[in-house]
């Protein structure tokens, strides 16, 4: 049996060895999940609601267990790891109020009673990347089950540990066998297989945008349901008016969080020009005071990248020569460490600009006007998330409504919350997840007319 191991990124030890799933493994997961479907869709909605709620329970019962293995197999800080199984839990225990509110709609139509049903689509198959492994498996998972589908999961290659400890707590919870299963594998078989089986009726990826393209059109053959959560390149626009010491001292956690392995990094500072010199004075102390070190101390804001060829692509976008502004500090010794960087004046073609980086790099870009920030802030595929800074609240809607992404903060860079919705403009993806409408994109909507005449 062919297995892969799990490494700790900031020590470089084995964690663990896992056993990759094989495609005939994944297309029985699939005939288990068929089946357990067609019992879990008919769970009386209370029921169903009891047993997400459970498992919410059981989720919040083993937080620190679960953040321990993100520490360990995917080095995240260690409070950043109890607020991502913290997410789990929550998101569970938003959506388990959705069986019983799932409703319908009744249509005055001539002659009958007109109805419409949420129905279930059926076995839904959860791709799920190695940056964020609790957080966006539960925002495909708690919806795609409230909703009454099954669910097959795909954790990353590098990052498994969290998910398969949540697919064994949904079984200690009571959530029946095979209504959600974990197979760690690789994306080009079991995530592959997902996609091309035809029993399973939707695809939600979360990704780079190019793997997400072939995700696509995978699903196209079979105009099988699709969900993308994909890339960002997002702008974080400081205006002359703004409270810059809020907005400098903010700035290095909007790009650095997860050592700028998140979707929604604010990776591009745009500076109106007149306080171009004031801001950079406030953010360079801000940048140098970033905590990067063990992710097993509380103390710790960043930890090491995912692994070391991860770490060489990130630095392959600072090469000799690169502008650096200023940057922050890195432990020495085992570890995949790269510390947080800032890079200015770029040149508006350096890739450090137009592409994502996908780590601790960001680069700040003065502008003179409104709608030149708004142009700037566009000037990109992609359309996730982004931050305005400004005093001025008409300007502040203004450009809100002008920015081409899915995700804004005024005055802070709060981006997902698992009440509002989430998801991306333009290569950032397709759909949305989270907030109260997720349901939606794990159901079909079936109109029934029932004739009221003889
Ligand atoms: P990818 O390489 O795209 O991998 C994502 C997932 O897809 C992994 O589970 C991977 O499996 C699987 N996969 C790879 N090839 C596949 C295929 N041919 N068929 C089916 N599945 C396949 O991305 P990544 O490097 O892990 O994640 C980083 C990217 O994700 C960034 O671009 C980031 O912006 C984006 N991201 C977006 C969001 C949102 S919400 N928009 C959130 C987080 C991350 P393996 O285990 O084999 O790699």
């Amino acid at each position: 049996m062919s297995e892969f191991t799990v490494v700790n990124p900031a020590s470089e030890e084995i964690v663990a060895a896992v056993a990759r799933t094989t495609a005939g493994e994944t297309d029985a997961a699939i005939e288990r999940a068929v089946i357990a479907q067609a019992a879990w869709r008919a769970v009386a909605p209370a029921d169903r609601a009891g047993l997400l709620r459970a498992f919410a329970g059981a989720v919040d019962a083993h937080i620190e267990e679960l953040a321990g293995l993100e520490v360990a197999g995917a080095g995240h800080p260690v409070g950043q790891a109890r607020w991502e199984a913290g997410q789990v839990r929550d998101v569970l225990t938003y959506y388990s109020a959705a069986p019983e509110r799932a409703c319908g709609r009744q249509i005055p139509v001539a002659g009958g009673l007109d109805v419409t049903f949420a129905e279930p689509i059926g076995v839904v198959g959860l791709i799920v990347p190695w940056n964020f492994p609790m957080p966006i498996l539960s925002w495909g998972m708690a919806p795609a089950l409230a909703a009454g589908n099954t669910v097959i999961a795909k954790p990353a290659e590098m990052t498994p540990l969290t998910a398969i400890r949540i697919g064994e707590l949904a079984l200690e919870a009571g959530i029946p066998d095979g209504v959600f299963q974990v197979l760690p594998g690789k994306g080009s078989v079991v995530g592959q297989r997902l996609v091309d089986h035809p029993a399973v009726g939707k695809i939600v990826f979360t990704g780079s945008t190019e793997v997400g393209r072939e995700i696509m059109a995978g699903c196209a053959r079979r105009v099988k349901r699709v969900t993308l959560e994909l890339g960002g390149k997002s702008a974080n626009i400081v205006f002359a008016d703004a409270d810059l010491e809020r907005a400098a001292a903010t700035a290095p956690q909007a790009a650095f969080d997860n050592a700028g392995q998140d979707c929604c990094s604010r990776s591009r500072i745009l500076v109106q020009r007149s306080v171009l010199e004031k801001f950079m004075e406030l953010l360079e102390p801000a940048v140098k005071a970033v905590t990067v070190g063990d992710p097993a101390s509380a103390a710790t804001q960043m930890g090491p990248l995912i692994s070391a060829a991860h770490r060489d692509r990130v630095a392959s976008y600072v090469p000799d020569g690169a502008p650096v502004a200023f940057r922050g500090t890195a432990p020495d010794g085992p570890g995949h460490w790269y510390p947080p960087t800032v890079l200015a004046p770029v040149r508006m073609d350096d890739p450090a600009y137009t592409e994502e980086v996908f780590g601790p790099v960001v680069t700040v870009t003065p502008f003179e006007d409104e709608a030149a920030a708004v142009a700037l802030a566009n000037d990109t595929p992609y359309g996730l998330s982004g931050s305005i800074w400004t005093r001025d609240v008409g300007r502040a809607i203004r450009v809100a409504r002008a920015v081409e992404t899915g995700n804004l903060s005024v005055n802070s860079h709060s981006s997902v919350r698992y009440s509002t919705p989430f998801g991306g403009f333009k290569q950032s993806g397709l759909g949305r997840e989270l907030g109260p409408d997720a349901l939606d994109a794990f159901t079909e909507v079936k109109n029934v007319f029932i004739a009221t005449e003889g």
